[in-house]
C-alpha cells in the first residue's frame, strides 16, 4: 500500500486525488493550509469512492505537513496560482515562501518529492537544495504537461489521432520551453515534411508556449487543473509502480548539456521507485540545442532571485526533528 500525501489540496490537488481514486493500493493523506477544507474534500472522496464502488481507497486529512513525512510520494502543489494577464515568474516571491515553510516541515522525510507550484523549475532546485534528498528524489512536473500540450495542437493542425502521437518538450516550463518538432513520432512513424510545414504554418510551438496561458486566459481565475492533475497522476504512478519510464520532468541537471549544473529544468529522465533513477540526455540538432540553451539560461535569474531562500534556511541551522506520521493524520 503507497501512501501518497498532497501539500496544497486547491484546484490540482482536489483533481489529482479524485483520479487517484480509482487506484487500487493507495492510501492518500491530504493537507492545505485551509485544514478544514482539506478535512471536507478527505470526507467528500471517500463517499466519492464508496458510490463509484473504487472500494477501499483511503483518504484522510492531517492536521499538519510534518504529518505526510512517512509517505512514499509527496506532491507540492500548495501555492498560488496565475491570474489572468500573470506568467509564471510572478508568483516566484510569494510561492518560495510557501515552498520553504513546506521544506522546513518536510526535512528528515524519505519520501520522493514531486513539484507542482509554479515557476516550478525553480521551486524544484529549491525543494532539492533545501531536502537535500539522494539524487532524484525531488522531480518537478512540467514537460509531460507541456507535451499532452503538444500533441494536441498537432493532432488538431495534421488533423490525427493525438493518442497515436509521441513528442518531447525540454527546457524550462516557461514561454521559452522547447517543444522538439524532430521527436514527433506519429504510430512510431516520423512525420513527413509536408506535415512538418504545415505544423510550422499552424503555429504548433507558440500554440504549446501559451497553451497555460491560453486556459488562464478562458478561466478568468487561476489556472488548468485537470491536465496537470493527470499529469502528476502519470509521474506518482511510474515512481508507486517502479515503472522505469521514460519521461519528462524537471530537475537538477548534472553536468548534462555540455556541461548544466544546479539548475532544474526539463529533460527526458527514467522515473521509478525513488524517482529519478537516470538523466537521458535528448539528442538536438544545433537550433534545437541553442534554444534550449537560451531556455535554461532564462532559469538563472530565477536562481538568483531565491537565493535569499536559501541563506535563510543555513542561518536557521538543523531543523529540530519532530516526530511526525501518518498515524497522526486526522479524518
Ligand atoms: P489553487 O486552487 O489556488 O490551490 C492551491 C492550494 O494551496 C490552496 O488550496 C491553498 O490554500 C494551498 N496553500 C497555500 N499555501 C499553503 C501552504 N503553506 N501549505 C499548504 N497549502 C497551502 O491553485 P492550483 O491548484 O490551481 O495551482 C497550484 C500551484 O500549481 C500554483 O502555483 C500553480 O501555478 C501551479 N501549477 C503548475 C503547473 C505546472 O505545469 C507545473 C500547472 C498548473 C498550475
Amino acid at each position: 500500500m503507497a501512501k501518497i500525501g498532497i501539500v496544497g489540496v486547491g484546484n490540482i490537488g482536489g483533481a489529482l486525488a479524485h483520479s487517484l481514486l480509482s487506484e487500487p493500493n493507495l492510501q492518500l493523506y491530504l493537507y492545505d493550509v485551509k485544514i478544514s477544507m482539506a478535512k471536507g474534500k478527505a470526507k467528500d472522496l471517500r463517499q466519492a469512492a464508496v458510490i463509484s464502488g473504487h472500494g477501499p481507497t483511503a483518504v484522510y486529512a492531517a492536521n499538519d505537513v510534518k504529518d505526510l513525512k512517512e509517505c512514499d510520494v509527496v506532491v507540492v502543489i500548495a501555492g498560488l496560482a496565475r491570474q489572468p494577464g500573470m506568467d509564471r515568474r510572478a508568483l516566484l516571491h510569494a510561492n518560495a515562501e510557501i515552498v520553504s515553510g513546506v521544506a522546513t516541515a518536510l526535512k528528515g522525510t524519505e519520501a520522493t518529492v514531486v513539484v507542482v507550484t509554479n515557476p516550478v523549475d525553480t521551486m524544484t532546485y529549491l525543494m532539492t537544495r533545501l531536502l537535500d534528498l539522494p539524487f532524484g528524489r525531488v522531480v518537478g512536473m512540467a514537460s509531460v504537461l507541456d507535451e499532452g500540450r503538444f500533441c494536441s495542437a498537432i493532432a488538431k493542425i495534421l488533423n490525427v489521432d493525438a493518442s497515436s502521437l509521441t513528442a518531447c518538450v525540454v527546457g524550462a516550463h516557461n514561454d521559452s520551453m522547447v517543444p522538439l518538432i524532430s521527436s514527433i513520432r506519429w504510430g512510431g512513424l516520423p512525420l513527413s515534411p509536408d506535415q512538418v510545414d504545415r505544423l510550422v504554418i499552424g503555429g504548433v510551438i507558440e500554440q504549446t508556449r501559451r497553451g497555460g496561458a491560453n486556459i488562464v486566459q478562458l478561466l478568468g481565475s487561476g489556472s488548468a487543473y485537470y491536465g496537470p492533475a493527470e499529469a502528476v497522476k502519470r509521474m506518482v504512478l511510474a515512481i508507486t509502480r517502479d515503472e522505469n519510464r521514460l519521461v519528462r520532468c524537471s530537475v537538477v541537471l548534472q553536468g548534462e548539456y555540455a556541461g548544466v549544473t544546479d539548475l532544474s529544468c526539463g529533460t527526458p529522465v527514467v522515473l521509478g521507485c525513488q524517482g529519478v533513477k537516470e538523466i537521458v540526455e535528448y539528442p538536438m540538432s544545433p537550433e534545437e540545442f541553442s534554444l534550449f540553451q537560451r531556455s535554461v539560461d532564462s532559469l538563472k535569474d530565477e536562481r538568483a532571485l531565491i537565493q535569499t531562500y536559501l541563506d535563510a534556511s543555513i542561518a536557521m541551522g538543523p531543523v529540530e526533528m519532530v516526530s511526525g506520521g501518518v498515524g497522526n493524520a486526522k479524518v
